[in-house]
């Protein structure tokens, strides 16, 4: 292993054009979350997209490893200013689950077991952007990372990609989920610094 003095370490992590602004590189995943770890077992688990006219569309848990996996490579920002680069995800492009699924709407709840919500537009769901992942670097997702299964939406700070994500609910018009009501950005782009509201 080299060693970089720390100094020119953090000079290049800020300088970093890979980085948005406020970001430093973290080498692990620590587990984030507000509540107790869930446990789902996959025989329990389903995912869930329900439309603003009520129509559900689900999958269980075989159903949704049928559908086509995707293996995407992304680094991911938290809100609280840490980046992980080149993380290595397996799971169901939600531009798949979203295909037969008529709506109107732009806006969309995630749900996770548990209750942790967060809100999301379709046009951060759709075009390659999210996933609903079950592996993380050739491993099954743990329970701590949101096991079985998790949204992943890189683009956007890590507090939208839902652990233990159970369905999207789409709404007529935007609402904030757990965080967005404790003061985070509906949004929460990091190249546009979206932290807080
Ligand atoms: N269900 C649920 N999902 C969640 C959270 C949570 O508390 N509950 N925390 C979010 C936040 S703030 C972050 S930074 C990431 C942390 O993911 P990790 O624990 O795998 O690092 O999960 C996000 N998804
Ligand atoms: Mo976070």
């Amino acid at each position: 292993m080299k060693l970089i003095p720390s100094k020119l370490l953090s000079r290049r992590r800020q300088d970093s054009p890979l980085l948005p602004p406020g970001q430093s590189v973290t080498d692990d995943l620590p587990v984030r979350s507000s509540g107790p770890i869930p446990s789902i077992r996959r025989q329990d688990w389903e995912f869930l997209i329900r439309t603003e006219r009520h129509r559900d569309h689900r999958w269980d848990w075989a159903e949704f490893q049928a559908l086509p996996q995707e293996d995407v490579t992304v680094d991911i920002h938290g809100g609280t200013g840490w980046s992980k680069l080149a993380t290595r995800w397996r799971g169901v492009s939600l531009d798949v689950l979203l295909d037969g699924v008529t709506t109107r709407t732009e806006f969309a709840m995630a749900h996770s077991y548990g209750g942790y919500t967060t809100n999301l537009s379709l046009a951060d769901l759709r075009g390659g952007q999210a996933w609903i992942a079950h592996q993380v670097d050739d491993e099954d997702l743990t329970p701590e990372h949101g096991g079985p299964a998790r949204l992943i939406v890189p683009h956007l700070y890590f507090w939208k990609s839902a652990k233990w994500v159970h369905g999207l609910e789409l709404m007529r018009r935007d609402e904030p989920g757990f965080w967005e009501l404790n003061g985070y950005h509906m949004r929460g782009d990091p190249w546009q610094e979206e932290r807080y509201w």
